[in-house]
């Protein structure tokens, strides 16, 4: 097991805000299974899981954490561990899997899982909390060009209309997207994730039409559902120079957060793409291909007003242009090769600070949030009235479980007692934070990880699909329960 040393105050019981939300989430290809059955078809991420080298030990979803089957014992779970919202996924394979526009394209058994699902949670007390892409685009859609090609946003409305269809009496919380990073940049120019492709010019098409189907996604859902709360989910990073009075360090910072967190927040919530980012672009001679995909009324629809931004965080950075002598190896796991997710970032180096980390070498940086909630509070949802969630935050580390598959899991209620001190520390400086959702509910299927990373409060047998809770999820049941995070 990681060794998390960091010592978190003890003497504190910190009360949340009235009405804070707790949840847990999950996503459909990490947790469903089932994948091949009552008329889903491939997702990218079944193509990708099949390609050599591409996921550790080739690992797929095909079974994953049988959610498929198992909703009604988890959503019973969930309400013994005090958890008051599941955000979860649909699945666009099982629920339009062909890609087809229209009525014919609908396929109503997938439908039916989510309704069953949604009700399971409504019965126990649960709010549902709807995403409606979390990565797993239909393999026919890819083969169409995928998030490059223009048609697919529309289409993504369209689907994101017909699960408002079946659910919208049932369901209030809808998110379009979560992290539209991984699903541009990490998925078609890094190629660590599907489909696999290596072109910063097909990132930055990616990128943009994922903005575009979001805003006309949002458009629709309002036009039909003016009460709902809509949102997207962004992950962010917080880029720091090594040297906070070097420029070369200070400009390797800014190129990350301009290409990691402003490309997007900057059009949801501006109606621009950052200027920086479009002379980052020039210097690459990548410009004029991303400047000609935006279409004349994209940036009004891209920036509809939401209601919701989800943030998730994991980590920060420490940015330069000099080499570090120590790596961290962060999103690599595979021995495909792969090129660098930003477009116009050559060059530009992360740092070890000595942080401890987690199983995954990502930093454990708890007050980079506290920066981070301030900053966006500030300049992008305060004076609109954007309401901030905590989506995601949690953290891989190497479980020791015992014969009956208890995991005390000190180190991961650790990060969730730092992390909910530093959300803490953020209201009480004047940011409203709403909820808090720990990633994850169970152990999954962590992308091109397989199942080698564990990230849940409760730990998945995969042999036998036993549910055990860890100490950590007792811990959480227990700050869900009092709205507070105990002294320790
Ligand atoms: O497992 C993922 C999730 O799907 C998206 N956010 C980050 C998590 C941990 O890597």
């Amino acid at each position: 097991m990681t060794n998390f040393a960091y010592t978190p105050p003890t003497d504190r019981t910190l009360q949340f805000p009235d009405g804070f939300l707790w949840g847990a989430a999950t996503a459909a290809y990490q947790v469903e299974g089932a994948a091949h059955e009552e008329g889903r078809t491939d997702s990218i991420w079944d193509t990708f899981s099949r390609v050599p080298g591409a996921v550790i030990d080739a690992h797929n979803g095909d079974v994953a954490c049988d959610q498929y089957h198992r909703y009604a014992d988890d959503a019973k779970l969930m309400a013994d561990l005090n958890i008051k919202a599941y955000r979860f996924s649909t699945s666009w394979a099982r629920i339009r899997p062909d890609g087809i526009s229209g009525p014919a394209g609908i396929n109503t058994a997938g439908l039916d899982y989510y309704s069953r699902l949604v009700d399971s949670l409504l019965d126990n007390g649960i709010m549902p909390w709807l995403t409606l892409y979390h990565w797993d685009l239909p393999q026919a859609l890819e083969d169409n060009g995928g998030w490059a090609n223009r048609d697919t946003a529309k289409l993504f409305a369209e689907y994101a209309m017909t699960v408002h269809d079946a659910l919208g009496d049932r369901v209030g919380v809808w998110t379009t997207l979560n992290e539209p990073w991984c699903s541009s940049f990490l998925s078609y120019t890094a190629g660590v994730h599907a489909p696999g492709r290596t072109s910063p010019a097909d990132g930055l098409a990616a990128a943009h039409h994922l903005m575009l189907g979001h805003g006309l996604a949002i458009r629709e859902l309002r036009t039909a559902a003016p009460d709902a709360e809509l949102g997207i989910t962004l992950n962010f990073t917080v880029a720091d120079p090594v040297d906070a009075n070097n420029p070369e360090d200070i400009d390797a910072a800014r190129r990350i957060d301009a290409q990691f967190n402003r490309v997007f927040a900057d059009p949801i919530f501006n109606g621009a793409y950052p200027a920086d980012l479009m002379d980052d672009l020039a210097e690459v001679g990548l410009r004029d291909g991303f400047e000609a995909l935006i279409h004349d009324g994209d940036l009004d629809i891209i920036s509809t007003p939401i209601d919701a931004l989800g943030v998730n965080y994991y980590h920060g950075e420490a940015n330069s242009k000099t080499p570090p002598t120590d790596v961290l190896v962060g999103d690599a796991p595979v021995e495909r090769k792969t090129r660098s997710p930003y477009p116009a970032a050559d060059g530009v180096y992360v740092h070890p600070r000595g942080l401890p980390v987690t199983d995954q070498d990502w930093e454990i940086q708890p007050e980079g949030l506290t920066r981070l909630l301030q900053r966006l509070h500030a300049e992008y949802t305060g004076e609109r009235g954007v309401k901030l969630f905590i989506t995601e935050n949690g953290c891989a580390f190497d479980d020791v479980a015992d014969a009956n598959n208890n995991v005390d899991d000190q180190n991961r209620l650790s990060f969730y007692d730092v992390h909910l001190r530093a959300i803490h520390e953020a209201i009480e400086s004047g940011v409203p934070v709403h909820g808090y959702f720990a990633w994850s509910l169970l152990d999954n299927y962590e992308w091109a990880w397989g199942y080698h990373k564990r990230f849940g409060i409760v730990r998945v047998d995969y042999d036998t699909q036993e549910r055990t809770v860890k100490s950590s999820g007792r811990w959480y049941a227990g700050v869900a329960a009092g709205n507070s995070v105990p002294a320790r």
